[in-house]
């Protein structure tokens, strides 16, 4: 079953297990806090545990990239969801702060392989924006979050089939980019370094320290 009238498709959307963070911007707050009851509603429905959620509020949707870069770097999300709403003023701020949003987050996911669901609504009116965040046109923060993790769930395949370690930002991504990541050096306590478990190398990318608001205070708003 499709949620919305765009492409994500519910039934391949499997949440389990998965670490989701949102970033949504208070920003027409009335807007985005529909869009993020749906992008909450939407993980849990698929699998997604509350205490897997993180919730950060920024803002305005041009904070947006920052601080889903801040948690892309640290770790701490198998999947972003980017929320917020842009309503054309009388200004060509508007435009300045979509495209801003939008060319941040794209450069976040791929810059740092986490995908980022785009959850930011550009509209010409309020109405068209409550009518894309849990009205007649279904939810857009909804989309976002399913589709975020849709791709997250395929990176899981893709990477598992070609047998790829996860990366470090910013560090060498393949053995001929520099650095064997079988490091000979000692990385005790370094998360992102290979070691020895059970006789095999493991890897494991650590939880981050960014601030979050649990998700289970968020329904306190
Ligand atoms: N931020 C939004 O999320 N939506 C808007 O419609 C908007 N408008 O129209 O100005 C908006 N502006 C604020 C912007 O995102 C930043 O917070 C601000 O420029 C400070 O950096």
């Amino acid at each position: 079953m499709k949620v919305g009238d765009g492409g994500v498709d519910d039934s391949r959307v499997d949440a389990t297990g998965m670490r989701v963070s949102i970033v949504v911007a208070r920003f027409n707050e009335i807007v985005s806090q529909r869009l993020l009851s749906g992008a909450m509603d939407a993980l849990i429905r698929h699998g997604a545990a509350e205490k897997d959620i993180s919730v950060h509020w920024v803002p305005g949707s041009f904070e947006l990239p920052f601080v889903a870069q801040e948690v892309a770097v640290s770790g701490a999300a198998d999947a972003i969801v980017c929320l917020g709403a842009v309503i054309r003023g009388e200004t060509t701020h508007y435009d300045l702060v979509a495209d801003g949003a939008a060319r941040g987050v794209a450069r976040v996911s791929l810059e740092h392989r986490v995908p980022c669901g785009f959850g930011v609504l550009t509209t010409e009116t309020l109405e068209q924006a409550m009518e894309r965040a849990g009205g007649k046109h279904g939810n857009k923060g909804a989309d976002a979050a399913l589709a975020a993790v849709e791709v997250a769930r395929l990176a899981r395949q893709i990477r598992g089939r070609r047998g790829e370690r996860p990366v470090r930002p910013g560090q060498p991504r393949t053995d001929r980019e520099g650095g064997s990541g079988r490091g000979t050096r000692d990385h005790a306590g370094d998360p992102w370094q290979p070691h020895r478990e059970g006789g095999s190398l493991a890897l494991h990318r650590g939880g981050g320290d960014v601030a979050a608001q649990p998700a289970d205070q968020l329904r306190q708003r």
